[in-house]
């Protein structure tokens, strides 16, 4: 079993199972030590509980960063989400430059939209600019409406191969690997599709139709998770995938639990499925 030490930097919803709180407990459970750097602390995410009190962290990162690299400290990988300001990515930058150790992982997860509309309190500058972070990590981990934003691709719900086709092209100019999710051409299907230094390979799985908050957070730590458990990049992809789902058939008939994913009840299967002798 791998031990990796990972920096997540996202957000503290402090209700709302997304980012952090979601985070710390899949990267946990897949076994690896993890620190954080939160770029923001807000009552709740801002998909739907009207405006949230937020406190932004920007001022804090640069003492942080200063008390790290005094102490030496170094990550195997970096695993960004939600941001909430171009500082941060500059930031991150700088931590990807000096904390890493050599040959360590940078997977940017951009968690900027949805549905075709960014989040509450980002703008079209923010989606450019995420798009030039894209290029500075080894992983990207986009959903359509994401990879739609950072490369001027005009955004549409039904999905073609073509369209998809040319959009991966222009994700493959960004990072050498790319896991782009949502990518489905029925009705009952949606998958993800990975290139991995160009070479495409397509997951399909059963859709479940009705969309939750946090699901790509889920999904996204969940495949950092596996991929630093020396998973390659298309079996993270299954078990993330699989695992997310399995966390939404828990969550879908529960209308009352709107605002996140139940995925509690699925991570002893998880912790299964990385760890079970063969
Ligand atoms: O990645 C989802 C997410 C994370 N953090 C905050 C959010 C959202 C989605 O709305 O608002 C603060």
């Amino acid at each position: 079993m791998a031990y990796q030490r990972i920096l997540t930097v996202q957000d503290i919803s402090c209700i709302g199972q997304c980012s952090i709180t979601v985070a710390l407990p899949i990267l946990s459970a897949c076994g690896h030590e993890t620190c954080i750097l939160p770029s923001g602390v807000l009552s709740t995410h801002t998909g739907g509980f009207g405006m949230p009190h937020i406190k932004d962290l920007t001022e804090e990162f640069s003492g942080i960063l200063d008390h790290w690299q005094a102490q030496n400290f170094v990550f195997d990988a970096v695993y960004t989400g939600y941001l909430g300001n171009t500082k941060h990515m500059d930031f991150v930058r700088e931590i990807f430059r000096t904390l890493l150790i050599p040959g360590g992982v940078r997977i940017v997860d951009p968690a900027m939209a949805d549905h075709g509309k960014l989040y509450t309190g980002f703008d079209m500058d923010y989606a450019r600019a995420m798009g030039e972070f894209c290029s500075c990590a080894d992983v990207i981990l986009p959903n359509v409406t994401e990879g739609c934003l950072m490369t001027g691709m005009p955004y549409q719900q039904e999905l073609t191969e073509d369209f998809v086709s040319e959009l991966m092209g222009k994700l493959e100019q960004l990072a050498p690997n790319v896991v782009l999710t949502g990518v489905g051409y029925k009705d009952e299907e949606t998958g993800v599709l990975v290139s991995r230094n160009g070479k495409r390979w397509h997951y399909v799985h059963k859709k479940i139709p009705k969309s939750f908050h946090g699901t790509g957070d889920v999904f996204a730590s969940a495949f950092v998770g596996a991929y630093l458990q020396g998973k390659t990049l298309e079996e993270a992809v299954v078990i993330a995938a699989d695992f997310t789902a399995k966390c939404i058939e828990k969550t879908w008939k529960e209308p009352a639990h709107w605002y996140g994913v139940k995925f509690e009840a699925v991570l002893p299967e998880l912790i299964g499925t990385l760890f079970s002798e063969k």
